[in-house]
């Protein structure tokens, strides 16, 4: 990201971060990331793609440490404080992270890895403040990598080099006229793409403003939003409904200032998920804007936008943006027909290098003249393309996070009393989708909620099913697969 450091140089003076009550400029961002970087070359020439995993809340220490990686030469591997330690020691061993960084509000959470043989766990305090030489970093280098779940049971780690990072940014900045008079408040987790590249990485090329406010909380979001600093908003549909939620609580004196401060924003965008018709419709009516929703995915970036300028379809998720090469197939490859429905392949400077340390699950990403297989199914309706759903019905989307069915299955098999499962996803107006569990058990069925303390040692808090289910068989077409479609409707 050697493009995106350089040009912190041009806004030196203005605010790039706001975390912790305070501002912080591009110089200093600029500054402690060199310090970071001269720290973790430790005298070395380069980092040598050296992978160092980080875990700290968002905010200035977040991104200086982000860009010290990259400055060095680092591949960063950013993780996420909602993970028990089970879920972090899989990162961390599967990228083979030489360091850790983190914040000391962290350490009780980490503090059972320590023991890991092949990483040090650094304290953010401990890193030095003297400022050396750096390498240049071509952008064919890999930058950085992110953990995505597939039909594969356990995530995999998707690997975005400098120059895919540069192309996922550039083509939004444009698309969505960023400039560095704005101001974008950053509501994110910041392990995916939503939250690193959309939000903070767009607006820090821009040499605008990102502010910090986590965790997630209405009230303290609307508080931001009748300041009137704010430019521009993102978020996943999960949150708006949540928004409105809150909105509609309010007296009608404090609506009708939020509306009032809502409407001066330049933008407000959603994705991640497909944004519910009705939510856009009362966003709109709460806010004045027509959410502009866009569709994305962790290995390429944003691929398709509703048009900033022209008309933004509901339930539709407009075009491809500029650079990215798009196209509908059938199940034979075969591009189809307009409102046909076929799966949404990728090819473009943002889509990934690979899925690391994977060579058979990247091969199996992409056919063989280089078209990255989405799973997802679109159609293209006068102009604008529409989701209608994904090839497998083992991915789950809650909450805008993507979920394996099969990940959430092979942890419930060990526990001792489950005999086997099945786990779908079942629709939600709030979150998308919920996650159901149906189990054959051994004698009694576990207590629900007991059951749930058990998994939260296991899996990260937003991969927790939500519906337990017990049956004396789950079931299966003629091969024994369990057939999930009929299992959802248990669930009724
Ligand atoms: C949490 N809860 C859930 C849930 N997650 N219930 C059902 N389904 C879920 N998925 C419950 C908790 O148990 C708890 O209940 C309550 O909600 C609050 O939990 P929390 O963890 O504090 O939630 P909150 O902080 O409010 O988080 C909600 C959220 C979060 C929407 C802010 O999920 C979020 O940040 N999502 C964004 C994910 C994201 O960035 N995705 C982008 C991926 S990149 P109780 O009963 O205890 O109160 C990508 C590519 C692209 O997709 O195109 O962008
Ligand atoms: P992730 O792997 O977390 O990056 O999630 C990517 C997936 O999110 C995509 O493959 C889609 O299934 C889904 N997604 C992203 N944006 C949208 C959208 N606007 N509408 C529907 N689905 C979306």
């Amino acid at each position: 990201m050697s493009e995106l450091i350089a040009r912190a140089s041009r806004f030196a003076d203005r605010t790039a971060i706001v975390s912790d009550d305070r501002s912080y400029t591009y110089a200093e961002l600029d500054r402690r990331s060199r310090q970071v970087a001269t720290d973790l070359l430790d005298g070395r020439a380069d980092l040598g793609e050296a992978r160092v995993a980080f875990l700290l809340p968002p905010g200035f220490a977040y991104v200086a440490v982000q860009w010290g990686i990259w400055r060095a030469g680092g591949v960063a591997v950013p993780l996420c404080e909602k993970h028990p330690p089970p879920s972090l020691q899989y990162v961390i061993e599967d990228t083979d992270a030489v360091a850790v960084i983190y914040a000391s509000t962290f350490r009780k959470l980490l503090e059972p890895l320590f023991y890991l043989p092949d990483t040090s766990f650094r304290p953010l305090r401990s890193l030095r403040t003297m400022e050396g030489a750096l390498p240049t970093v071509e952008a064919g280098r890999r930058a950085m990598i992110l953990y995505t779940s597939g039909t594969t049971g356990r995530p995999k780690g998707v690997v975005t080099t400098h120059a895919n990072l540069s192309a996922q940014i550039r083509t939004l900045v444009a698309a969505w006229q960023w400039s560095a008079d704005d101001r974008i408040l950053n509501i994110l987790p910041l392990h995916h793409v939503h939250g690193i590249v959309n939000v903070l990485c767009c607006a820090l090329w821009s040499g605008a403003c990102c502010e910090f406010l986590a965790p997630f909380d209405a009230q303290r979001v609307f508080a931001r939003f009748r300041s009137g600093e704010l430019t521009v908003f993102m978020a996943v549909p999960t949150i708006y409904y949540k928004l409105i939620g809150y909105y509609r609580e309010l007296p009608a004196a404090e609506q009708e200032a939020t509306s009032a401060a809502l409407r001066d924003f330049r933008l407000m965008v959603s994705g991640s998920a497909a944004l519910p018709v009705s939510t856009l419709e009362t966003w709109r009516e709460i806010s004045g804007h027509t959410l502009l929703e866009r569709y994305g995915m962790t290995e390429m970036g944003m691929a398709v936008s509703n048009p900033y300028a022209d008309e933004r379809r509901p339930g539709h998720i407009g075009q491809p943006l500029p650079g990215v090469d798009l196209r509908l197939v059938d199940e034979e490859g075969e591009t189809v027909a307009d409102g046909q429905p076929g799966e949404i392949q990728v090819r473009g400077d943002n889509v990934f290098l690979e899925y690391w340390d994977r060579p058979d699950a990247t091969a199996a990403a992409f056919t063989e003249d280089g078209w990255f297989r989405t799973g997802d199914i679109a159609a293209l309706e006068e102009g604008y393309y529409r989701i209608l759903g994904r090839n497998s019905v083992d991915i789950i989307k809650s909450g805008g996070y993507k979920i394996s069915a099969l990940e959430i299955e092979e942890v419930l098999r060990t526990h001792p009393a489950i005999r086997e499962c099945g786990v779908v996803g079942l629709p939600d107006p709030e979150w998308g989708e919920v996650i159901g569990a149906c189990m054959i058990v051994e004698g009694t069925p576990p207590d629900p909620d007991a059951l749930t303390d058990w998994l939260r040692e296991r899996l990260p808090g937003y991969k927790l099913p939500r519906r337990f289910i017990f049956r004396d068989e789950l079931p299966r077409n003629v091969m024994g697969k369990v057939t999930k479609q009929e299992l959802k409707e248990h669930f009724a």
